[in-house]
């Protein structure tokens, strides 16, 4: 029996799973082996499915909402599945949580948090179910009278990536759920346990079967394969900007699918000489640390004013040089492992990059050798101009490049030197400059003095190349619905043909 308080070991043999559809778990022919990238051992086997199964699993999708046994029901009756189920991932925090850190590499406590945080999304969902509501016009004369209908999009295809697997999922799959729509995940391959874990969860709160399925494998054949799906009615995807773009191409020459993208980010943090500069520099250590920066919405340009930026930098090398980095099973752990071996040398190919290009290594910058794992030291560099390539890529890692401005107005100008607009945040004691900012920085989630606070009531999603659409809250679950204009007429038509 595994142990999964704070005594937690690794596993003595990687555990096998199915895959979920229809209710209940199948056997995959051939498996793939997840290391824990944290320790370097195999921690589980989940199937490689093949397009037959996702077939199979989109049609049980299909059957699951025609016949209505899902979107036919009261939202209260939807909503009591969600809540049923947020019961349940409280239960078994503990046990996600430790699944999420093996295949992962994320520290334990803040894998936890995750799945607090998910059973509020679930809650929230259950929320949605019943306050979901179209409107009517009351407007259109004596004789018509108007509603709007807002009727579930059908069967969704959803594909996440392996940084947030289960927190990504709960942000979307309760909204989805609360719409009436039936869906068919694609996890990451390397992050595929606790979307599974998921199925049996759901199904035992009451979800009929069909409505939750989920399909394992590569993103080139079964992430693919589900993009150009004839019979899925709406894709949500969240991972790299060019997999998203290959979305909108596969979704053109299938059935124009509806699309929800949540892509990359290089999100700013301006700091305003006038700020408290040690909670502006714990935001911006935290912002760039928190998942070892494989974070959409990490913080990872700051934009400090000048007159204090020296002063700055000293205050946040030394708060990133006293972050713990380690075993991810620790409780102690802040920063964990990087989550796959790709990622570890694009993340060091852009700490040589940095250095290359001319800007000024002030903390961190090396890779530690922890008995098997592969991590990462939170990065500071300093003087860094727009051209470079740390200053504009995604890098998603524990990298921090510091500019300086001198007026408001470069600041913002800085701040959307951007292709992408997922998130942002000011550090700054004067209100209108905060509002200024605030309204001049094209991004989809912004905050003031504070940095990923939020929960799920509030939309997420991205301005410009960060994506289309908007996950959680109303505003998420509205995207699973599409509109039907209804017109009635009142007493007798007036004849078009006398
Ligand atoms: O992402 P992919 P990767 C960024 C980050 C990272 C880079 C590459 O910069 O370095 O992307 O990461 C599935 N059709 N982000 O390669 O490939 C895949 O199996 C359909 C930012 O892991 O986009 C997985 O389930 N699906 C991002 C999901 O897409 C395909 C989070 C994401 O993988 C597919 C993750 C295809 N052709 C990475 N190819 C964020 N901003 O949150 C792959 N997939």
């Amino acid at each position: 029996m595994l142990d999964f308080t704070d005594r937690a070991t690794l596993p003595d043999a990687p555990r096998e799973f199915g895959f979920w559809s229809d209710g209940s778990w199948r056997k995959g022919r051939a498996m793939f082996e997840r290391r824990s990238p944290g320790h370097g051992v195999a921690v589980t086997l989940t199937p490689k499915c093949t397009v037959d199964d996702l077939n199979a699993a989109v049609a049980a999708a299909r059957r699951a909402f025609e016949d209505r046994r899902w979107a036919g029901l009261p939202g209260a009756d939807r909503a009591a599945v969600l809540l049923r189920t947020a019961d349940i991932l409280r239960r078994r925090r503990d046990e996600i949580a430790y699944w999420e850190v093996l295949e992962n590499g994320k520290p334990i406590s803040q894998a936890r948090g995750e799945i607090d945080h998910c059973i509020a999304c679930f809650e929230v969902g259950a929320g949605a179910a019943r306050l979901l509501h179209g409107d009517s016009f009351n407007s259109l004369g004596d004789n018509l009278f108007g509603m709007v209908l807002r009727e579930p999009v059908g069967v969704v295809g959803l594909i996440t990536p392996w940084n947030f697997p289960f927190l990504i999922l709960c942000e979307r799959i309760p909204f989805i759920l609360a719409s009436g729509c039936t869906v068919v995940v694609k996890p990451s391959e390397v992050t595929s346990a606790t979307t599974l874990l998921l199925g049996e969860i759901l199904s035992e709160a009451g979800a009929p079967d069909g409505v939750y399925n989920v399909v394992t494998g590569s993103g080139r054949t079964i992430g693919q394969a589900l993009t150009e799906h004839p019979d899925v009615d709406m894709l949500s995807f969240t991972g790299s900007t060019s997999v998203g773009r290959s979305c909108v191409h596969a979704a053109a020459d299938s059935n124009f699918k509806k699309l929800g993208l949540e892509l990359g980010g290089k999100n700013p943090i301006i700091v305003f000489a006038d700020s408290d500069l040690e909670d502006a520099a714990d935001g911006a250590a935290f912002g760039i640390s928190f998942n070892t920066g494989q974070c959409c919405v990490s913080s990872s340009r700051v934009i400090v004013e000048r007159s204090v930026a020296r002063e700055f930098e000293e205050i946040l090398a030394a708060k990133m040089a006293k972050i713990v980095v380690g075993d991810p099973l620790q409780t102690k752990t802040q920063v964990g492992a990087i989550t796959t071996d790709a990622q570890n040398s694009i993340i060091l190919g852009y700490i040589d990059k940095g250095k290359a290009e001319g800007a000024t290594l002030v903390a961190g910058g090396q890779a530690l050798d922890l008995g098997g794992g592969q991590y990462i030291v939170p990065t500071l560099f300093s003087g860094v101009t727009p051209a470079m390539s740390i200053a504009r890529d995604e890098i998603f890692g524990p990298v921090l490049s510091s500019f300086h401005f001198d007026t408001l107005e470069e600041a913002v100008s800085l701040a959307n030197d951007t292709v992408y607009g997922l998130a942002a945040s000011v550090w700054t004691k004067n209100i209108d400059k905060a509002l200024v900012v605030t309204r001049r920085v094209r991004a989809g989630r912004f905050w003031v003095n504070t940095i990923m606070a939020g929960g799920p009531e509030m939309p997420l999603g991205g301005f410009k190349q960060s994506g289309w659409g908007r996950e959680a809250g109303m505003y998420g679950v509205e995207e699973y619905t599409q509109v039907k204009s209804v017109h009635i007429e009142i007493g007798k038509r007036a004849h078009w043909i006398k």
